[in-house]
């Protein structure tokens, strides 16, 4: 039941050819794309929020300044995105309204409180782990455009999950409460880190066409598995204990054990009802509209000059 581009469009992808903006596409592929990237942006825009409430009170200067850099990377990979998403015939400003409507997703991690420094260690490390383990493949994703930035924004995300993993070794090796702290931020940031990865297999409505496509080159679970055994070690070299009874090695297959994150909390998180929310959309909006009157200097500005090269 396959029109004939159709095969030949799957055709293309089976051989390894990238797709750019102006090829024929299926309408499911491009909608599929939009949504997701579109998505992975407004999270890079929204993943600001949590790290930049820590700005003006990160320790050192020297903290500052690396955190400052951080946070502007995540509005570049954001604008980088943006840009890939607007090569599929949609434009930045129906992506937002989007956003701003509750009728587009952004990732669920983003919905947690950073509650003090060590968090923004445990941002870092786990969450910016969890990114590299999700955007590496997607270095080889079909889409010529989300593919090439995506290899940008991993070369960025590695530093940031080096940034992150460097604040925990430095309160893991501190004072008791110190200790304390980082050991406290890892209890909290855990599970909703594994929940970044989507739902399990078993409940992923995108995952079989957008692997067909390659859009995705692995399930979530696969992902989630790599991130839980790449992630164990680094807690143990830190002192630190992931609050998991049920985690161990499974020599059978190679990795570990885990328990599954509460998929209710999860649901319950991208349906808007997360301890975050209503302040990060809110906060969202807000800058929207009080951009407004930039925006429209910017449209008088574009017209005068216009006016100007017709005259
Ligand atoms: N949060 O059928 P699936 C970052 C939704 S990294 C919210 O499995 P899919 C860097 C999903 O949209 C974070 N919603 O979906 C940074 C769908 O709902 P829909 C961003 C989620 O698309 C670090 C439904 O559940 N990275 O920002 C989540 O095949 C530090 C069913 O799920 C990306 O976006 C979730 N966690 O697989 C910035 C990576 N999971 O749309 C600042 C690109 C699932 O039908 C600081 N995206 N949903 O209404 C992907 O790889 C995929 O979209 C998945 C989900 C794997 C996230």
């Amino acid at each position: 039941e396959m029109s004939p581009e159709e095969i030949a469009f799957q055709e293309r992808i089976d051989r390894g050819e990238k797709i750019e903006p102006k090829e024929w596409m299926p309408e499911g592929y491009r909608k599929t794309l939009v949504r997701q990237i579109g998505q992975h942006a407004h999270s890079e825009i929204v993943g600001q929020l949590p790290e930049g409430n820590w700005i003006t009170r990160a320790p050192t200067l020297e903290r500052k300044a690396i955190l400052l850099a951080k946070v502007q990377d995540e509005a570049g990979h954001g604008l980088y995105l943006y840009s890939a998403a607007e090569t599929l015939g949609v434009s930045r400003d129906e992506l937002l309204e989007k956003l701003h409507s509750g009728n587009m997703k952004y990732s669920s991690i983003f919905n947690y409180p950073t509650l003090n420094w060590a968090d923004i260690g445990a941002v870092g490390w786990l969450v910016d782990g969890a990114a590299i383990m999700n955007q590496v493949p997607l270095q080889r994703t079909s889409y010529g455009p989300y593919s090439r930035a995506m290899i940008r924004i991993c070369k960025e995300e590695s530093f940031h999950q080096r940034q992150g993993y460097d604040i925990m070794m430095k309160m893991a090796a501190g004072t008791p409460e110190q200790k304390a702290m980082a050991q406290d931020a890892l209890n909290r940031f855990w599970y909703p880190s594994l929940m970044m990865f989507g739902p399990s297999d078993k409940d992923s409505v995108h995952s079989a066409q957008s692997m067909a496509w390659k859009i995705k080159i692995n399930t979530n679970d696969e992902l989630r598995q790599k991130f839980v055994d790449q992630t164990v070690p680094q807690a143990e070299y830190l002192g630190l204990t992931i609050p998991d009874e049920n985690l161990r090695w499974n020599e059978e297959k190679g990795g570990y054990d885990f328990s599954e994150p509460d998929w209710s909390e999860f649901f319950a998180v991208i349906a808007g009802n997360g301890p975050c929310n209503k302040e990060r959309l809110g906060a969202r909006v807000k800058a929207w509209e009080d951009g407004e009157w930039f925006r429209e200097g910017l449209m008088a500005h574009a017209r005068k000059e216009d006016a100007r090269r017709a005259a």
